[in-house]
C-alpha cells in the first residue's frame, strides 16, 4: 500500500511524524528543483521548524526538466520519508513540509501565479549547477536561458507580483556555486537587461539573494532502497530519501522579508557565509570530484570503497590538507584540520552507498570551483597542486568515455576536442586561454604536461 495523508497512520510506529495540521499551512516558500536533495535538507530544516511552532512555511515544489518527482511525490500528498544510515543504524521520519510539487511547462501558470502570490516570501533552488545556465566564461547563456528556464518563469511571475504592489521576495540559492547568492542575483540582472530593465529595478530594490551553504550527502534513491523500506516502514514510499546523519546549512542574513526559524533546527545564520562555502566547496566537493574520476578508474564504485583505497585516500588527504586548506581563509572558530578529519568519516560512510559515477556527473560544471580557483589561488603564489592535476588528467579519461557514457551538458565539445586534438594537446586546448574550461587559472607548460601523464595513470 502506498504511503498518503489516508494511510499515514498505518507507518511502523517507530516512525517520527509531524503533529502539526499540514492542510492549515499556507505555502510560504516556492522551491524549485524538488530532488533527494532538497528533500533531505532544506525541507527537513522546514518541517522541524514547523514541528517547534513556527508556521506556514509549506513548500510547493518545482520541477523545471521532468514530471518524475510530482509523480512521486503527489500521489502521496507531498508526504516522503527520510532514513539517516550510518555506522550505528538507521532511522527515519515522515516529512509533512511540502504539499504538492508543479512540473514547469504544464503548470507553467500555476507556478507563475505562486511567484506572485502573497503568500510566498521566500523562492528557493537547487537546479544544480546547470540549472543556472551559465556560458563557460560564467555569463548568462541567451541560448540556455530561455523563457522555460528559471529566469523565464522568475521574470514572468515577479513582473506580476510589482505590477501587483506587493513586496519583494527571498531569493535563495542552495547549489553548490562559489558565492550561489550572488552568482544568481547577476544572473538575474543579465536575464532582465535583455528583457525588462524596469523589472531588473525592482528587483534590485525589492528582492534579497543571500548566499548559503548547503552540505548533506545525499545518494539516489535506488529501487533496493525503496522495497528495503517498505519492508521497514509498512507502506510503499516512491519519494523515499536516504541520507546520513549529518547536515548543514550556513545561511547569509539577508532576506527580504520574514524567514522560517531555520536556526532554531540546526541552520547557522551568518553575516558572511564565503568561508564556509569555499571551505565545502574546495574540500569536501573537490576531494568528492577526485574520488570519483580517480576511483572509477581504480575500479571502485562507492565512495565509500573509494576512500578505503590505502594509496587513494592518502591522494585524498593531500588534496584536502595540502591543496584546498592552504587556499582558504578560514572564519573565526573554523577549524579546517577537524573539518577534514570529519569529512573522511563521513566518506566512509559504509552504509550510504554513495556511488562515484553520481558524482561524476556534470563534471564541467563543478570543477572550476572545486579544483581550478584552488589551483589558480596556488598558481599566484608560485605553487601547484599534483593531486587536483592528477585527477583533472582522470576527469579528461572520464570525458574521453573511459567510464562509459558522459551525463555532461558539456559531453559534446568535449569529446569533439578529443577528437580534433592530439593526445598531448587535449589539456591545453581545454584549460588555455579560450578553452571552454578556461578559468583564472593559467595552466602553465610543467601542469599542462603533469595532467597529460595522468590522463591514462602514468
Ligand atoms: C557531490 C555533492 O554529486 C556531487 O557532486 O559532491 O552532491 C555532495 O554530496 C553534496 O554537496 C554534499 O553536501
Amino acid at each position: 500500500m502506498r504511503l498518503s495523508s489516508a494511510t499515514q497512520r498505518q507507518l511502523s510506529s517507530d516512525i517520527v511524524q509531524p503533529s502539526y495540521d499540514r492542510d492549515a499551512q499556507a505555502s510560504g516558500i516556492l522551491h524549485f528543483g524538488i530532488g533527494a536533495f532538497h528533500r533531505a535538507h532544506q525541507a527537513w530544516y522546514t518541517d522541524r521548524a514547523m514541528e517547534a511552532g513556527d508556521r506556514d512555511w509549506a513548500i510547493i515544489g518545482v520541477s523545471l526538466r521532468s514530471a518524475d518527482v510530482a509523480a512521486q511525490m503527489n500521489p502521496q500528498d507531498g508526504l516522503y520519508t527520510i532514513t539517516e544510515r550510518d555506522a550505528t543504524g538507521t532511522r527515519s521520519r515522515l516529512v509533512g513540509a511540502v504539499h504538492r510539487v508543479l512540473v514547469g511547462p504544464p503548470d507553467r501558470d500555476a507556478i507563475v501565479a505562486r511567484i506572485a502570490s502573497p503568500e510566498t516570501k521566500i523562492i528557493s533552488f537547487t537546479v544544480t549547477e546547470k540549472g543556472y545556465c551559465r556560458a563557460p566564461d560564467g555569463s548568462l547563456d541567451p541560448v540556455l536561458a530561455g523563457s522555460q528556464s528559471l529566469y523565464g518563469f522568475l521574470a514572468e511571475g515577479l513582473s506580476r507580483r510589482k505590477a501587483a504592489g506587493l513586496p519583494g521576495v527571498t531569493l535563495l540559492s542552495c547549489d553548490n556555486l562559489a558565492n550561489n547568492g550572488r552568482q544568481l542575483e547577476r544572473l538575474m540582472g543579465e536575464y532582465c537587461a535583455s528583457h525588462g530593465p524596469v523589472l531588473g529595478d525592482w528587483i534590485k530594490n525589492e528582492c534579497t539573494f543571500p548566499n548559503s551553504m548547503v552540505d548533506r550527502i545525499v545518494p539516489a534513491t535506488t529501487a533496493k532502497d525503496r522495497a528495503d523500506l517498505e519492508a521497514e516502514l509498512g507502506l510503499r514510499d516512491e519519494a523515499a530519501v536516504v541520507t546520513e546523519g549529518f547536515s548543514q546549512w550556513v545561511i547569509e542574513d539577508r532576506f527580504a522579508g520574514p524567514r522560517p526559524q531555520w536556526d532554531k533546527v540546526g541552520a547557522q545564520i551568518v553575516a558572511d557565509v564565503v568561508p564556509y562555502e569555499t571551505a565545502k566547496l574546495r574540500m569536501l566537493n573537490g576531494a568528492h570530484s577526485a574520488l570519483a574520476y580517480l576511483g572509477l578508474r581504480r575500479g571502485h564504485r562507492y565512495v565509500h570503497q573509494a576512500v578505503g583505497d590505502h594509496d587513494l585516500r592518502a591522494q585524498i588527504e593531500r588534496l584536502m590538507r595540502d591543496e584546498a586548506v592552504t587556499s582558504l581563509s578560514p572564519a573565526q572558530g573554523q577549524n579546517l584540520a577537524a573539518y577534514a578529519d570529519e569529512l573522511l568519516a563521513r566518506f566512509a560512510n559504509p552504509a550510504l552507498n554513495h556511488a562515484l559515477i553520481q558524482i561524476a556527473m556534470d563534471g564541467s560544471q563543478k570543477i572550476p570551483q572545486r579544483w581550478l580557483e584552488t589551483l589558480a589561488h596556488h598558481q599566484q603564489r608560485g605553487r601547484t597542486c599534483p593531486v587536483i592535476l592528477s585527477a583533472i588528467g582522470a576527469w579528461l579519461a572520464h570525458v574521453r568515455g573511459d567510464n562509459g557514457p558522459v551525463d555532461d551538458p558539456l559531453a559534446e565539445p568535449l569529446a569533439k576536442v578529443w577528437a580534433d586534438s592530439s593526445r598531448e594537446g587535449v589539456p591545453a586546448v581545454l584549460f588555455g586561454a579560450n578553452g571552454i574550461m578556461a578559468s583564472a587559472w593559467h595552466p602553465s607548460a610543467y601542469e599542462l604536461s603533469e595532467i597529460w601523464s595522468a590522463m591514462d595513470g602514468e
